[in-house]
């Protein structure tokens, strides 16, 4: 392995995290199967060294990741004060935690591009498929324990941030990790069933009434729908608590769509999630708007109404890729 500058984070995080008796862990607002599985991976790792470790996030887990394991130990809210350390998994800015850790040692793990190094060890790779990808190597390398629990939730890790291995940030390394983690004892098709087959009869029925509001750039290369509050009333779901990939890959498997697009209705506006095949950087679209993510995933808020907010991004993205236009 090529030596980096990274290394010697990677390996100051591990002495750090060796030398602290208790770890609290935090993810990302709305958390996602990366930074739920990489930090209940960390945390099984940690518990195994014999140190009291915690996750504790903002924003409740969504209802299909509460089956990973010892998901349910996932406390809601602020970091108590008596942690040696805080772990940030990929927050990008503090902010992003809800978190606000005061005079604690801090460590940031991520692989967002528009990460902040606001940590006392920033462990930042935007080349990386996943966060899950990343703390794997860090446990394999130093030694830290592994076992079929602590590989499910990586593998679940890696497998959402790459669609189950099929986005454009699947990768060499993704893979062989994916299969160490295999040989670790986590079952693929456990965790495929949890990720991609445990939805509720409700959310069936969401997606129809999102598929209803399915529209199509002139060109055929950009496909959305709208979230709205209305179909989530009727169907007595809570917005954290539905998954929005499904519908992403079935606008995806258009043939012609490079972009997919859905607009979730939010006190003012619309948090505009993006997913690209790989052609379009959403991940630049993003950050036009004041968002932020990669090059395959990105989101950003918009306050508009629905029609404005649409016309205003498909004129943004006919601007950044002219390409777009273009029929076929
Ligand atoms: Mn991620």
């Amino acid at each position: 392995m090529k030596f980096s500058e990274n290394s010697g984070k990677k390996r100051d995080i591990a002495s750090k995290l060796r030398e602290c008796s208790s770890v609290a862990i935090t993810c990302h607002l709305r958390p996602d199967g990366d930074c739920i599985g990489s930090a209940l991976g960390l945390m099984l790792s940690l518990r195994k060294l014999g140190k009291k470790a915690d996750i504790y996030n903002m924003d409740p887990t969504p209802c299909f990741l509460k089956k990973l394991p010892h998901a349910h130990e996932i406390k809601i809210g602020g970091i108590p004060e008596d942690y040696d350390c805080v772990v940030f998994m990929e927050t990008s800015a503090a902010e992003r935690s809800g978190q606000d850790p005061d005079g604690v040692f801090t460590i940031h793990i991520d692989h967002h591009r528009t990460s902040e190094e606001f940590a006392h060890i920033n462990w930042i790779e935007p080349h990386r498929s996943s966060v899950g990808e990343m703390v794997f190597e860090l446990l394999m390398e130093y030694g830290f324990p592994m076992d079929k629990d602590v590989a499910t939730c990586l593998y679940a890790a890696i497998f959402s941030d790459t669609g189950g291995f099929r986005f454009s940030n699947t990768s060499a390394l993704s893979l062989k990790y994916a299969s160490l983690l295999v040989q670790a004892g986590a079952n693929p098709a456990h965790v495929s069933r949890i990720i991609l087959e445990s939805h509720r009869k409700e959310e069936i029925f969401l997606l129809q009434k999102m598929l209803s509001t399915l529209r199509f750039h002139t060109s055929g290369k950009i496909a959305s729908v709208f979230l709205l509050k209305e179909f989530l009333e009727e169907l007595h779901l809570e917005i954290h608590d539905v998954e929005t990939e499904t519908v992403m890959n079935i606008l995806r498997s258009v043939e012609e769509v490079e972009i997919a697009m859905i607009f979730k209705e939010i006190e003012k506006g619309f948090r505009v999630s993006l997913r690209s095949k790989g052609k379009a950087d959403v991940g630049l679209l993003a950050e036009a708007f004041g968002g932020g993510g990669h090059h395959q995933a990105a989101g950003f808020n918009l306050d508009l109404p629905a029609d404005e907010a649409l016309e205003k991004v498909y004129e943004k993205i006919e601007e950044m890729f002219p390409w777009v236009k273009k029929q076929g």
